[in-house]
Formats: structure tokens, sequence, C-alpha cells
């Protein structure tokens, strides 16, 4: 994420990566403010084994897409609500990519994040049959959660 103050959005997606019992790495990496820690983590992240990254950031967010730059592995983008405009640059900043490096760009705020983590379970579920039966029982349980009358 950019920021410390985007993780009550971004903890989120750690939260939902974590029931899903996917490891993962929570990091601040800003692509304003600390560019050569972009450049590092994004460089070194398919060298170290890592297989997707999930990036959030707000406003003017070039974060996703600078680390999509820098990197082969596939990049998801949560749009951090942000207060002047509420998200909406942050959504447009993210998903307007040009053509050639892409980012796949989520909802913004919590619903995003959320989607980011269940979207990259999917990815690896691909190839990791015991996390899609974990990501099966989960899409089991909420369904089951859902009430079928509002009172
Ligand atoms: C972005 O600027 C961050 O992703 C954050 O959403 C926004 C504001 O950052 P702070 O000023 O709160 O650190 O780079």
């Amino acid at each position: 994420m950019g920021s410390r103050s985007d993780w009550e959005t971004m903890r989120h997606a750690s939260e939902t990566l974590a029931k899903l019992g996917i490891p993962h790495e929570c990091k601040v990496v800003s692509a304003h403010r600390t560019p050569q820690r972009m450049y590092d983590y994004a460089q070194g992240a398919a060298p170290r084994g890592l297989r997707t990254i999930i990036a959030g950031a707000g406003g003017a967010a070039h974060l996703p897409g600078m680390t999509a730059s820098l990197t082969r592995l596939p990049v998801l983008g949560v749009p951090v609500e942000s207060h002047a405009l509420k998200g909406m640059d942050s959504l447009l900043s993210i998903a307007q990519m040009p053509a050639g490096i892409p980012v796949g760009t989520l909802a913004i705020g919590r619903a995003g994040a959320v989607n980011a983590a269940l979207l990259a379970a999917a990815m690896l579920a691909t190839t990791d049959a015991a996390l899609a039966i974990r990501l099966e029982k989960f899409r089991e349980d909420q369904a089951n959660a859902v009430a079928e009358t509002p009172e």
C-alpha cells in the first residue's frame, strides 16, 4: 500500500487472505515518497517467489501501475477512498492504464480490498488444488450465511 493510512482499507485484503490460508506480507511502499523502495520491491518480487501483488493506493494512485511496469507478476489494484474525491481519483488513475501494462482494478475501498484477495485466491487456486477446495468452502459458507428473508 502507498501509505500507512491505507491500512484501514487494505487490512481487509490481508484478513481475507488469512482466512483462506494464503501466506502473504503487508508493506508500505510509496510510488511518490519512497520510489526506490517501490523499484526494489517490485523488481525483487518474482525472484523472491511471490506469485501476485495487491497494490492499494489513493489519490494520484501511481503505485499499482508503476509496480506492474516493474514486474511480470499479476498486479491487482485497489483504489483507496480519498477525502477530496471519494476515491474516483484513485479508481481512474489505477484503471486507466495505457495498453501494454495491465493492472486488474477492483472496486473503491473495502469491497475492492476483499475482492482483490479473493481474485488473487482464484488465480492461485488454478495451480493449487488444496486452495481451490478452501475457496469453494469459503463461497459455500458465504452463501449459507445469506438469510432468505430480511428479518
Ligand atoms: C497515496 O496518498 C496513498 O496511497 C494514500 O492513499 C494517499 C494519502 O497518503 P497519506 O498522506 O495519508 O500518507 O500515496
